[in-house]
Formats: structure tokens, sequence, C-alpha cells
């Protein structure tokens, strides 16, 4: 199967599979309902949960039902962190994916509930799933135990609390790096490695993915940054965004190109530890998305 195939399959499940698990839950307060779906309906690029089932199910062969509890559950995690993100408090933003965003709507406390909501969700689903799975509890554990502490203090949340309060190391290298892997990289980075932990994976196997998913996560946020900064330098109302440290304003437009392209190429050698023939499905998305990934424009 091509690479657009399988990225459409693993698509398509996702979706299916995030619709029925957020359907199933009763909520209710009708507002509460509209916000949560508003967000995560049709949302994003869903590239967390396709980098999970590449690993899961692409490179290891497992089935999608057991996993598909997590990967959505990262989704939702993803979702909440955009919904804080947008806040006037945060990054104060009135659109995101072309909408307005989610406080724009429904207003700023429930909001900051909906994305609490989303939070508490995941971590219901993903238990709920590992009590379903006794024979294999303890990797879910560890799995589920991952993903807590990439979206905790020590990833997600240290990364954008350093990036608010622009939290100095010794230099801004050091401190574009540390908040680039704790804000963007971490949530990344523990959708593949939570995956290779649920799938069985080697300790060398889940190493290097844990470094091939820390490579690209920083590659995506120097895009990110790269994608903003032509965008805020033709656009003078560019919010809080304009004072922040970012890639560019360190390393300039082409030198953090060049970075992103090196990251990449990195991470790709990190993949050669696995055999092409014997895991050929995962390996080959793994390294197309990478590859795409540095060459995003949205
Ligand atoms: C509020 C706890 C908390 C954390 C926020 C998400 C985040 C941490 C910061 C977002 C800042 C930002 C926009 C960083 C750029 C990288 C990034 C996470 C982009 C959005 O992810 P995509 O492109 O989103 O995967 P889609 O829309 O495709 O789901």
């Amino acid at each position: 199967m091509n690479y657009k195939s399988q990225h459409a399959l693993y698509k398509t499940k996702i979706d299916e599979a995030l619709k029925e698990l957020v359907e199933s839950i009763a909520v209710h307060s009708k507002e509460l309902r509209m916000s949560m779906d508003y967000s995560l309906f049709p949302g994003g690029k869903r590239l967390r949960p396709l980098l999970f089932l590449a690993v899961y199910s692409g490179l290891y062969g497992k089935d999608e039902k057991e996993g598909l509890p997590l990967a959505c559950a990262i989704e939702l995690i993803h979702t909440y962190s955009l919904i804080h993100d947008d806040l006037p408090s945060m990054d104060d933003d009135d659109y995101r994916r072309g909408k307005l965003t989610n406080h724009k709507v429904f207003g700023e406390s429930t909001a900051i509930l909906t994305g609490d909501a989303l939070l508490n969700l995941s971590y219901e689903i993903m238990l709920d799933n590992a009590r379903q799975h006794p024979e294999n509890v303890s990797s879910h554990l560890e799995a589920i135990s991952d993903i807590a502490r990439a979206s905790g203090i020590k990833g997600m949340i240290g990364g954008q609390l350093a990036d608010l309060n622009l939290q100095w190391k010794t230099n801004a290298k050091d401190t574009l790096d540390f908040i680039c892997k704790g804000k963007t990289a971490a949530l990344i980075q523990t959708s593949i490695v939570s995956a290779a932990i649920l799938a069985k994976a080697s300790k060398a196997e889940i190493r290097a993915l844990a470094r091939f998913g820390e490579l690209i996560g920083m590659a995506f946020q120097i895009i990110d940054d790269v994608l903003d900064f032509d965008s805020e330098s033709l656009n003078v109302e560019c919010g809080q965004d304009c004072g922040k440290l970012t890639y560019p304003i360190v390393y300039g437009i082409e030198g953090s190109k060049e970075m992103a392209k090196n990251l990449i190429d990195e991470a790709l050698r990190e993949l050669e530890i696995f055999d092409i023939d014997k895991y050929n499905e995962g390996y080959i998305f793994l390294s197309q998305t990478a590859v795409l990934l540095s060459g995003r424009t949205e």
C-alpha cells in the first residue's frame, strides 16, 4: 500500500474511533458537548495518533483495536493543549485551523473546562482500555505512564511554562531547545514511544524510536516557527508571539530550515536499526512522515 492510501486508512480509523469513544461518554451539559465536538471534529492533521498507529500496527503488526484508545487519548490531550494555548492568558489567539478558537465561541470558562474534560477523559479511556486487557496490563500502565510524563511537568506543561515565562537556560539556543523539547516534541515522542512500549518493543528499539520522535518533534516546531515568522512578518497584528524567542530569531529563516532538515536526516538514521524488509509498512510510513514534516507548509 502506498503512503497516501495508508495515511487515509489510518486517519479514517482514528476519526471513527475518536467519534465512537467521545460519543459513548454521557455529557450532561449540552454546552460542554458542543464545545468538545467543536475542537475535536473535524480536528487537525491527527499527526500524533497517526504516528502511534504507524508504530503499533505498522512496525509491530499489532491489532489496532487494543492501541486505538491510546492513540485517541493522545489526540484528546493534544486538543486540550491547543484550547488552553489559545486562551487570552496564554497565546491569546482568535483563530485556529481557520475557524474561531474555542474560547471565542464558547467563552473562557467553558473553554478551560473543555480542556480539563478532554484531559481527564483521555486517562479514563486509557485506563478503561487497560482493564480490558488484563494479560497485557503492565505494558498498558507503562505506556500510560510515558504519556502522562510527556504531557506533564517534565514535558508539555514544563515547556509551555518556560515558553510563557521565558525561563532562561545558559543561552538562547539551550533555552529554545528546552522549550521545544517540552512544549512540542514530548507529545510527538510519546505517540511513538508509548506505541512501542505497548507493542513490547526491545529496549534498543524504544531508544531509537524515542530519539526519532524527539528529533522529528523538534523539526516540527522549528518549521512551525518558520511558518509563523513568515506570516507574522506580513502581519503587524501578530499577538504575543511577536515578542517570543523562536528559531528564526536566533538562527534566521534559512538557518532554521537547514536545522530542521538536519534533524530529519538524523531522525531517519535512527530508523536504520529496523530491518526494512521485516518492518516495511511502519518503516516507510514513519520515514515518509518525517520527510513530509520538514517540507510542510501548514
Ligand atoms: C496549554 C499545557 C498547554 C500546553 C500547550 C500545544 C502547546 C502546548 C503549544 C502550542 C504552541 C504551538 C502552536 C506549537 C507549535 C507546534 C504545535 C503543537 C502545533 C499544533 O500541532 P498540529 O499542527 O495541530 O499537529 P493540528 O491542528 O494539526 O492538530
